[in-house]
Formats: C-alpha cells, structure tokens, sequence
C-alpha cells in the first residue's frame, strides 16, 4: 500500500435468497483488510452493499408474490443484520435501487455512448439467469450452465451493446503492466489467457422485464443488471458526499473468482470507456465448499447458515477460523469438526490459557497492577515485537491474511513459552516478578492490536481484562500502568452435553459417552529424567502393572523437579495414542490439572493400586484400542470441590476419588 488512503469494496450480493457461507466469507476477509488499514492509521473507507435488480431478484418477488421493491427491502434487512453480527466494519452500504446510484448509473451510460462506444442491434443467445449473463455454445455441459447446473432460458431481442472488444488490447496491456492488478496469481494468468481469444460485444440492455435501471433516451429498455451493479463501486463515492477525489481509484475489489471476468475484463473496459481510473487490485478469493469438496449453494441443497455457527461459538471464532485456516485465493472446505478442534487448541489453549494465566498471576502477586512498555528489558529482549509486526503487514500487504494469522500465533506461542521458562509462579522477589509479568501483559498488548483485524471483540475483551486502551499499532509500547480485572475465560470449554444432546437429536441411536472410550488407569512413576530435546518435557518410566513398564512424555519440567515425581502415583491416560516426541516414544498421558496461580499439578489417585481402573459411576467403558487427543478432549475432565469430575461425578479409583489441588473449573488433561 503506497498511500496513506485505501478504499476497499466487496462483491455486492444478489439479495434473492438468504445469505450464505460464501458471503459470510467474503465480508470477513474484506473487513480483516479495512481493519489492518484503520491499524495503521491509514484513511479507509470500506464498501459493502445489495445488488437488487435484475430478471433473477423480479422472478424471486415474482414467486414470493410481491413486488420486487418490497421484497429487497425485507431482504437487506435480513443482510444488513448478518454483517452488523459478523462486526463488519463498513462505512458504507449500497443498494443499487437507491436514488444516488440510480443517478450515476445512468451518468456513467451517456459517458459511453459520448465515447461513441454504444450501439443497438439484436440479440439471441442462451441466458443463465443465475448468473445473468449469455453463455456461449462451449461454455454449456449438457445444455445446462456448468455453475448452477440447471437449464438456460434462449433470449432473442433487440439490445443495445457496449464496444467491449474495442477494449481488449488496452485491458490486457494494463495487466501485463500491473502484476498485482489480480490475486491471485493464477486467476491472472487465466484472464490473460482468455485475452488471446477474440472479446465479443456486450449486450446491455434488457426489454423482456423492467425491474432495473431504464436505459437513457429508450426508457423501453432497462440496463443490463451487470452494468449496473459494477458502477456501485463508484457511485457510492458520489453522493452524498463526493469522495471520488479522496477514494478512486479504489485500492482493492474483493470478489469471488465466479466474476472475475465482470472485474478483470468488463468493468476496466467500461471505465477507460468513461475516462475514470482503473481500480487498483482485484482481489479474487475462492469457494466455500461443503464439506465433500463441493460449492455451497441454495439449489445443491448443502449450505451451512453462518448464524447458527456464530450461535454455537461466536462470531470471532467463526472469523478466526475463515482468515486463518483458508488459504487465501483457494478454495476451502468448511468443516465444524476443523473448527472445533482449532477452537480449542489454538484459542482455548494457546491464546486463551495465556491471557488467564497471566491475568490470574498479576491478580494474586502484584495485586491486580503492572507497569508495562517496551522499555522493560525483560520485554525488550526476550520477546521484541518488531519482526512480527513487520511480517503481520507485510503479509496483509501482499493479501496473505493467513500467513499475517500465522505469524501472530508464532509470538502467541512464543510468549506461553517465554513464561514456561521464567516461571513467574516461582519468583519470589517482587521487583524480578513485575518485570516477567509486565513483559507478558505487553505481549498481550501487541497481541490483542495485530489480533484485532481478525477478531475484534477478543481484541477488546483481552484490553478490557488486562487494562489497557486499544489504539493504533504505533501507540503500543508506550509505558502505562494496566490495572488487571478478573475475567471469564474468553473460549470456555464448550458446553458438552448440549452438544451430545444435539448428535442424538441427529442420530436416533443413542450416542455413547465420549468417557467411555477412555482408560483412566493407576501408575507409579519409577524414574523421571530429563528429556534430552525438549526443555519442557521430563521422559517418565511408569508401573502400570502391565508385563512392561511404560515410556511417557510429560511437560512438567517447569513447574516440578524429578525428585518430586520418582514413586509417585498417578492417574495415567493409558489408551492414548502412542507418539514419538522429539525421538523419545510416548505411550500415555499423565493428567495434570491447570491451577490458577500457573503450576500445573499431576492429580491423585491416593490409596488406589498400580493398575487399577478409574471409572465414573453410570458410564460403562468400552475404551478404544487408540485414542486420539481429540476423542480424549470430547470428555472434558475438571476440577471440582478438590476432585476430578466428568459432567459433575466424581472419577473413582476402588479406593476413592481421584483428588486434585486446582480450583473449581480447572481443566484437567
Ligand atoms: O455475484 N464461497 O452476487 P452473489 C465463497 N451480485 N464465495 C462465494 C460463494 C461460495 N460458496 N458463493 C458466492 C453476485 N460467493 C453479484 C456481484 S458485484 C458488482 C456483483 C461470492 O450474491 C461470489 O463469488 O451471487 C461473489 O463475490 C459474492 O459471493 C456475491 O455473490
């Protein structure tokens, strides 16, 4: 981005049925960009809006019985809602019935015709109304347009037409000179190729129907939906305030790659026709598909409602999972078994965990204050924001919004594991203690800023629980005293039941407890040693009163010595997946809960003997032969009333419950 202004749109959406997926997603990734813009301080003005007209909206009020006026007016409400729930940050919302774009629609035709680049003459060809637009023989499969599959309509009528192939050379000369025109590179690639073939006229107008904008001078016809919808762009400038000058050319037109011809080819054809500048950057993302690779749409009957996603989760969730898993410019298959399992790692615990521990510890060592800035050493050399911040931008510059994903949760990471290794739970002194914590809360700033495109309300929850104002990425840094409030966790462990509940609405037969695949059974660590590769982890020999002894990994070294743990009884998750991590094998899991202050404390089985099985009353166990960590995370084990619990009953070993010195609510893994 060159300038200090960006002017970003979204394709505007044909409000003839519900919203869906594709759109949700499209908003999302436009926004994450205007915000990344706001971040910087640069002047941005970001448009979204309704494509009204057309043969396809007048058959949908034709079938709704009503007129088409009143039907997109109920419509854009029911748009309008979904991108005020998602947090898109528009400044603006265009809906092409409206008076202002009606005026520069018809403006932007007579500057064709001046251009002498408008003729009429008469018109047959196969229609999609769909896509509203003719297909031509080669484009049909089975007589039937390849994208909605489903027949086309043969119009015959006379027409107007737009010189577009006059175009052709000038268009083409502009994308071979500007790389970065279109992203992706291969939907570039794909128009250039498809610019070595000769461009047809285009016709457009229309005079079977009369639900869109009258042609000037034939009022007998009516614009083609097309032209008028692409002039949105410019006339939301217009009126009413002009903004031409401040905003056009636009920075970036984000559309799905289903138009990236009416983008690529049409529209720079019609504004070098009118004499306006050319739009910046085209930006084609690619399809939400179902979850068999297929495109979601209304009439394959595979759609996913982003409401009830946004329902079960929340919105940032749902964002944070578009802008970080998607490639950008691919195709994506959605998947709620994806989004769940990124929900709970990535945010539960490497986002969420960090900001409750280090909430909880400034809260019970330093009193619920801390001093923070860039100007802590601690801070300064151990986790320097600046490389992260540089590569954030720089990939949203380049239209990376996933890569800019990944490298903030590098420096998420990278602060779990700054504080691992100090272990502020074990400083004593008050001055050495301030200096670790107020280093995590700067991290925790900078964190919530680049965090804040993305997902706008955590960005605002984290300031809000740690004490610090959101601004500008420069303004972080800045020294400050943050006073640190107690909070709910931000991704809470989700509710199990309900959804268990909800499988068994889906699937008749009753569902078995995700517990009873699990085999919880009593050890004795006879050796702990140092893991020789992985400074968290401790390598333990465990009785289990099996023939051998078992080999397992445990991440305790920064919370206790191996003297702590040789001869010590433990509850071992015996059916885990074996796993080889960093060369040394692992067979089990040793269930440690999460306490406030930090530690992580393994959980005790007390009297019980080696190899005895830990069960809930009322659950049979059927345990799997291989467990995988996220069949284990199914059965949500925690701390309640001193004991381990699984949906409020006590595990029990046969000499009682499995005891645990975290508070209520813990986690226990
Ligand atoms: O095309 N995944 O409107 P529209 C991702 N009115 N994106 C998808 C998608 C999917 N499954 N399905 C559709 C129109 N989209 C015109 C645009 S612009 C001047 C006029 C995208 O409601 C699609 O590619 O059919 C487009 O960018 C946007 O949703 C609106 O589609």
């Amino acid at each position: 981005m060159s300038s200090n202004r960006f002017y970003i749109t979204t394709a505007i959406d044909y409000p003839n049925s519900v919203p869906h997926m594709g759109h949700a997603y499209e908003k999302v990734v436009a926004d994450f960009y205007a915000r990344a813009a706001r971040l910087r301080g640069i002047d941005t003005h970001f448009l979204i809006g309704l494509d009204e007209h057309g043969q396809k909206i007048q058959e949908a009020a034709d079938n709704a019985g009503t007129d088409p006026q009143s039907f997109v007016d109920e419509k854009a409400g029911v748009f309008r809602a979904l991108y005020d729930k998602l947090e898109i940050s528009h400044d603006d919302f265009i809906r092409t019935s409206e008076d202002r774009h009606h005026e520069f629609a018809e403006d932007l035709y007579r500057r064709l015709k001046e251009s002498g680049d408008i003729y009429k003459d008469h018109y047959e060809g196969d229609y999609c109304i769909s896509c509203e637009k003719f297909l031509t023989a080669s484009e049909l499969v089975d007589g039937k347009c390849p994208i909605h599959e489903r027949p086309t309509t043969v119009i015959k009528e006379d027409s107007y037409f737009f010189k577009l192939g006059k175009y052709r050379d000038q268009v083409r000369a502009h994308i071979e000179a500007n790389p970065g025109f279109i992203y992706p590179d291969e939907r570039r690639r794909e128009i250039l190729a498809r610019l070595d073939d000769e461009v047809r006229d285009l016709s457009i107008s229309r005079s079977t129907f009369d639900w869109g904008i009258p042609v000037p001078d034939d009022p007998e016809h009516v614009l083609y939906v097309w032209v008028d919808a692409l002039s949105n762009y410019y006339s939301a400038l217009v009126r009413p305030n002009d903004l031409t000058e401040r905003f056009w050319p636009a920075d970036c037109h984000v559309i799905g790659k289903d138009i990236l011809w009416f983008h690529t080819m049409i529209w720079p054809a019609m504004l070098l026709s009118a004499g306006y500048e050319l739009p910046r950057q085209v930006y084609v993302h690619g399809f939400i598909l179902d979850k068999d690779g297929r495109k979601m749409a209304k009439h394959l009957g595979n759609v996913v409602d982003p409401m009830q996603v946004v329902e079960e989760f929340s919105v940032d969730v749902l964002r944070y999972y578009f802008l970080r898993t998607f490639s950008s410019g691919k195709d994506g298959k959605f998947s709620v078994d994806e989004l769940e399992e990124r929900y709970n790692s990535e945010l539960g615990n490497d986002l969420g965990n960090l900001i409750l521990r280090v909430s909880k510890l400034v809260q019970t060592k330093l009193g619920g204050r801390v001093q923070v800035g860039a100007d802590n050493p601690e801070f300064s050399e151990r986790l320097a924001p600046d490389a992260t911040i540089e590569e954030f931008f720089r990939c949203a510059d380049a239209r990376e919004h996933n890569r800019a994903m990944e490298s903030l949760w590098d420096y998420v990471r990278a602060t779990n594991a700054y504080l691992n290794d100090r272990a502020p739970w074990r400083i004593g002194d008050e001055t050495e203690l301030s200096k670790v914590l107020g280093a995590g809360v700067e991290a925790l700033r900078v964190i919530a800023h680049l965090a804040s495109p993305a997902m706008p309300a955590v960005a605002a929850s984290i300031a809000a629980a740690l004490g610090f104002e959101l601004g500008r990425i420069d303004d972080v840094g800045a020294p400050a005293e943050c006073e640190v409030r107690p909070s709910t966790p931000l991704f809470p462990r989700r509710e199990t039941e309900a959804k268990e509940k909800q499988k068994a609405k889906k699937q008749p037969a009753a569902p078995e407890d995700p517990f009873s695949k699990l085999d919880i059974r009593v050890g004795r660590i006879d050796e702990a040693r140092d893991h020789p590769d992985a400074d968290q982890l401790f390598v333990l020999t465990v009785d289990l009163g099996e023939d051998e002894k078992r080999s397992i990994c445990a991440g305790l070294r920064a919370h206790l010595e191996a003297k702590d743990l040789t001869g010590r009884k433990v509850a071992v998750l015996a059916n885990l997946k074996p796993a080889v991590l960093r060369g040394v094998p692992s067979a089990g899991m040793v269930l440690a809960s999460d306490r406030a202050d930090g530690a992580v404390v393994p959980v005790d089985p007390g009297e019980a003997d080696i190899g005895a099985s830990i069960q809930v009353e009322g659950i049979e166990t059927k345990p799997k032969k291989k467990l995988s960590k996220s069949n284990f995370e199914k059965a949500p084990l925690t701390a309640k009333g001193g004991v381990v619990v699984y949906k409020d009953k006590p595990l029990r070993t046969p000499a009682g419950d499995l005891a645990v010195d975290s508070e209520d609510g813990a986690t226990v893994r």
